[in-house]
């Protein structure tokens, strides 16, 4: 057999193993062994060096959304490859997708350090803010992240965000969480859960993808809209009390008719939490007003 050899220049993405054996964190006689600084200043540069692949998961990823992303998705993503730095071997920076949303739909996006507390990333969709993450997935396993990273956050939410029925969708959970029980924080991120990480929606007679651990997943992307897991309608009494783990693929996915109705039926949920007042966001101060 003729060992494996690269054909194209991309395929030197995958010629990235190391003989290890001199460098300064494994040699004992290397100049650098016992300074603490060089040896963290060289597995900086490795980093650089393994991301380069990162163009891996974007070119997978792209290739599918054509036959299974949502209309809105798609538009988005074609703007955003247009006038936002969306390509293969770049990363887009913050503040310029920030920018391209804030003129289209009001959101904006903040750095966040990592996974938030549902209360927090809840009430900051209330503001229209987007805490978005901007590390890197670690290069040995492209295709997977147990964490929100940039991959996550670019490919999978920020499409959405730029389509105003979506916008109001998600500001409308943020909404609704102000001030709420911790019981009810529970049922509201799984509704998050199942509408903007892993929602489905109907257009023209077939089923489409408009939740963001989907449009950033190659895998489950192609298994949710497959005939394995259950499709089931997106009702937020129903789904909101169903069980979800994100260990797996969902045994279940909930499909919305369209955002506008989503929308409708969440904000009906949203009536009958209980709270002692009620709450109205003024989006000339961007400030709720608590009455
Ligand atoms: N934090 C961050 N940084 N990004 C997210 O997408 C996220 C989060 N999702 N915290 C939240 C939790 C979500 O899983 C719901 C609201 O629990
Ligand atoms: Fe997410």
């Amino acid at each position: 057999r003729v060992p494996w050899f690269p054909k194209k220049i991309r395929d030197l993405d995958k010629c990235h193993h190391l003989i290890a054996k001199y460098e300064p964190d494994l040699d004992h006689d290397h100049p650098g062994y016992t300074d603490p600084e060089y040896r963290k200043r060289r597995a900086f540069f490795t980093d650089l060096a393994f991301n380069y692949r990162e163009r891996e998961v974007y070119r997978k990823l792209s290739s599918l959304y054509p036959t299974h992303a949502c209309k809105q998705y798609l538009d988005a993503f074609q703007q955003l490859e247009k006038c936002c730095g969306y390509q293969e071997d770049s990363i887009p920076q913050l503040q310029d997708v920030s920018r391209f949303l804030k003129e289209r739909t009001g959101f904006q996006l903040r750095p966040a350090a990592g996974l938030l507390s549902p209360r927090d990333f809840l009430a900051s969709l209330a503001f229209r803010v987007f805490q978005s993450t901007q590390y890197i997935r670690h290069s040995s396993s492209p295709m997977h992240s147990p964490e929100p990273d940039c991959c996550h956050e670019l490919l999978g939410h920020v499409p959405m965000l730029a389509d105003k029925e979506f916008a109001q969708f998600s500001q409308a959970i943020g909404l609704a969480s102000l001030g709420s029980s911790d019981v009810e924080i529970e049922k509201l991120a799984t509704l998050y859960w199942f509408t903007i990480e892993f929602g489905l929606c109907k257009q023209n007679g077939s089923i489409k993808a408009y939740g963001a651990g989907l449009l950033s997943s190659y895998g489950e992307l192609v298994y949710a809209l497959s005939n394995k897991p259950e499709h089931k309608p997106f009702d937020p009494e129903l789904t909101a009390v169903h069980p979800y783990q994100d260990q797996t693929f969902q045994p279940v996915y909930f499909v919305a008719e369209n955002f506008e109705d989503a929308k409708a039926k969440l904000q009906k949920y949203a009536l009958k939490i209980k709270k002692p007042f009620s709450l109205h966001y003024d989006p000339f101060t961007c400030s709720i007003e608590v009455l």
